[in-house]
């Protein structure tokens, strides 16, 4: 077993990509575990494995996601997208995501790569250009994106559904599909009107698609092993090609966006699909990376010895393994994705996380409530990704991970090894006689030697450095764990506390070995943990990792049996590197989620608390009236009335449709899935 051995031995590079996040909120815990945190392992190891490695990232800044949260807080999408880039770019330099780049799809090269991408399909006469009649507010003189128009729903009549999806029985829609369409941004029955646009041939390029995937060849430019993608990810591919592609415009008619490359007749008014632009984003943070650092980024993307690896969640395959393979195939000149590792969802508290409904902990948000815990949150994250299907984070859980594995079994590792190190031999890696036996951590009856021990952890690293390379972080996680707790086990059975008088030369075997655990331990925890990486690193007073091969030279120097950490070398102080997390901590977050989905709008909510208390009310006039939890499912304003909205609420059993007199406090939009009171016997009032 060579530390490198795995099938992408023949490739020279690799270029790694995240999901690019829509620049309209700010991140939470489920994004940190689908496309993120995943790849950052997967790129740290392969810098310590000394691979050339690039690490790409970005806002995502255009589409309807954008300008319907600009219209919702009364910004326009600039103020919008410049707000969330710069919290993105500081809470990933904050987690340690180490993008080699962190670009954004409003910038001028990005607008240029993907018209000049669009430009060279329309030359190729790869789109095809059709006539569709799409939804038109007159009073707003626009076209209508499929959000921003809501009607009932043709399967459960829910009268809230948006033009591409009912959000309450969850059936894909088209906005033709829906009965009683309104624009939401005049509240007006919108009207048809025919539009030109130019649509990528997916049914044409099924065959191929489906070749490509299934087989996982078509070229030497165009393969991958289908052995090594998740099950989940092939099944969704699968699954859409066996239900049939579908042309899909790939322009839109809106005002915010890539404009269509003005050389192409038809061009006004319109604007590139952001499926269209956003993956090309990653091609134009990679040209911007290659500015800065005088690099090629063409290597990058158009050579057949690179290797393309999207890191994304499972709500993007289809665009990453179908639509954009079916991009760059059509431009030509580019590579196909040789892996798309999708993580699954991370649920809260078991519930989905919604933004909506605020049910979520937010990145920024734990950096501040829970300081200098990084790796805390990270370990926790890798521990439960959601890798082959849905998994969940709870506080409770978070507390456990920290107090019971990173304290009781790593910190307290490391902390006994460093104190023991200064006791018995004044902080010197002591020498030993290779003679000298000990127990080792596998069998506590069976006498080892130093070098056979040397062995087994280079085993217990090479299985660390598969499971990652398979994209199995939890295994990895789990498999660094046990080094750990092996390193604990050694010290536990050889007691050298007590037998340090009667055999020096077996406690110098034995403090030798613990402290090449450490100093391996200090390099392979470096991709999940980094913070802690650093600590070790100061701890035991060695240069800092460089992150070009450090892994590779410490498992070749393993397997023929050198040391980590050389005899003579003195290690500093100890330091914890974690401590406990207190239970108040805890009931805090756990409370703060609460507080936060019961008032939803936490200002708003207090805005009503000094209106005065009414007169007070006998119990049987209390008992008469019945009280009901409800959901809103839907809120438009009243035409003529400015303080009144028309609400559909969910109560469980039924949906009731009510008017009320907030409409001077909350946006119509800001209401849906926040949950009322409802005094459900109240008679009509005429
Ligand atoms: N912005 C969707 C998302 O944030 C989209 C990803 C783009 S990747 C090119 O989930
Ligand atoms: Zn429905």
């Amino acid at each position: 077993m060579r530390p490198d051995d795995d099938n992408m031995r023949h490739f020279k590079r690799y270029l790694v990509t995240s999901a690019l996040p829509y620049a309209n909120g700010p991140l939470h815990i489920g994004h940190l575990a689908g496309a993120y945190l995943s790849a950052d392992v997967y790129v740290r190891f392969q810098r310590l494995m000394g691979k050339d490695i690039l690490f790409i990232c970005g806002s995502d800044e255009h589409g309807a996601a954008i300008t319907i949260k600009a219209m919702k807080e009364g910004l326009s999408p600039q103020e919008i997208v410049d707000k969330y880039h710069t919290l993105f770019e500081d809470t990933f330099q904050k987690m340690g995501i180490s993008f080699d780049i962190y670009h954004r799809t409003s910038s001028p090269l990005h607008h240029e790569t993907s018209q000049s991408f669009f430009k060279k399909l329309y030359d190729k006469k790869e789109f095809s250009e059709q006539e569709s009649e799409q939804y038109f507010d007159e009073k707003a003189g626009q076209f209508l994106a499929d959000r921003y128009i809501k009607g009932n729903c043709p399967k459960c009549n829910f009268d809230g559904a948006y033009g591409d999806q009912c959000e309450n029985c969850g059936t894909s829609l088209s906005p033709n599909e829906l009965i009683h369409p309104k624009s939401m941004l005049s509240g007006e029955t919108p009207v048809l009107k025919k539009t030109k646009h130019w649509y990528l041939p997916l049914d044409k390029y099924e065959g191929w698609l489906r070749e490509w995937i299934e087989t996982g060849y078509l070229n030497h430019k165009e393969y991958h092993d289908p052995n090594d993608w998740k099950n989940h990810v092939l099944g969704q591919c699968k699954s859409w090609l066996d239900s049939g592609l579908q042309p899909r415009a790939m322009t839109r008619d809106l005002d915010w966006g890539v404009d269509v490359p003005h050389q192409i007749p038809g061009h006004e008014g319109k604007k590139l699909y952001v499926w269209m632009d956003a993956p090309i984003g990653y091609i134009s943070a990679t040209k911007q990376w290659a500015l800065d650092h005088k690099k090629d980024w063409k290597k990058y993307w158009q050579s057949e010895d690179s290797a393309l690896i999207h890191f994304i969640g499972k709500d993007n395959i289809v665009f990453h393994c179908l639509i954009f393979p079916a991009i760059l195939k059509a431009h030509g000149d580019y590579i196909l994705p040789f892996n798309v590792p999708a993580n699954q969802f991370m649920n809260l508290e078991g519930d989905k996380i919604s933004t909506s409904r605020n049910w979520a902990v937010w990145v920024h948000e734990y950096l501040e409530d829970i300081p200098n815990k990084q790796d805390e949150l990270r370990y926790t994250m890798i521990k439960n990704m959601p890798e082959q299907k849905d998994s969940e984070f709870t506080w409770k859980g978070y507390q456990d991970a920290v107090n019971n594995e990173l304290v009781n079994n790593l910190a307290n590792f490391v902390n006994r090894v460093v104190v023991l190190t200064h006791k018995f031999y004044g902080g010197k890696v002591p020498k030993f006689d290779e003679g000298a036996e000990f127990t080792g951590p596998e069998d506590q009856y069976e006498d080892s030697y130093h070098d056979s021990e040397m062995l087994r952890l280079y085993d217990d690293i090479y299985e660390v450095t598969q499971s990652i390379r398979e994209y199995k972080f939890k295994d990895a996680l789990k498999g660094l764990m046990e080094i750990s707790s092996k390193g604990n086990q050694i010290l536990q059975f050889n007691e050298p506390w007590k037998t340090i008088k009667d055999e020096p030369e077996r406690v110098k075997a034995v403090m030798n070995l613990v402290l090449q655990y450490t100093a391996a331990i200090r390099v392979l925890i470096y991709p999940f943990l980094p913070f802690t990486s650093d600590k070790i690193t100061a701890i035991l007073q060695l240069p800092p990792l460089k992150q070009n091969g450090d892994l590779v030279k410490m498992m070749n120097a393993l397997s023929e049996g050198k040391p980590v950490i050389k005899a003579g070398h003195v290690i500093g102080d100890p330091n914890h590197l974690f401590t406990k997390i207190d239970d108040e901590v805890i009931s805090e977050q756990i409370q703060k989620l609460q507080q936060k989905e019961k008032m939803k709008d936490g200002n708003k909510v207090d805005e009503h608390k000094h209106e005065p208390v009414k007169e007070t009310i006998q119990f049987e006039d209390f008992q008469k009236i019945d009280l009901r939890i409800a959901t809103i499912v839907a809120a438009e304003a009243v035409p003529k009335a400015d303080k009144l909205l028309k609400l559909s609420l969910n109560l469980g059993f039924e949906t009731r449709t009510v008017v009320s007199g907030i409409a001077q406090h909350y946006k119509p939009e800001e209401l849906i899935g926040k949950q009322v009171v409802l005094v459900a016997n109240l008679a009509h009032v005429l």
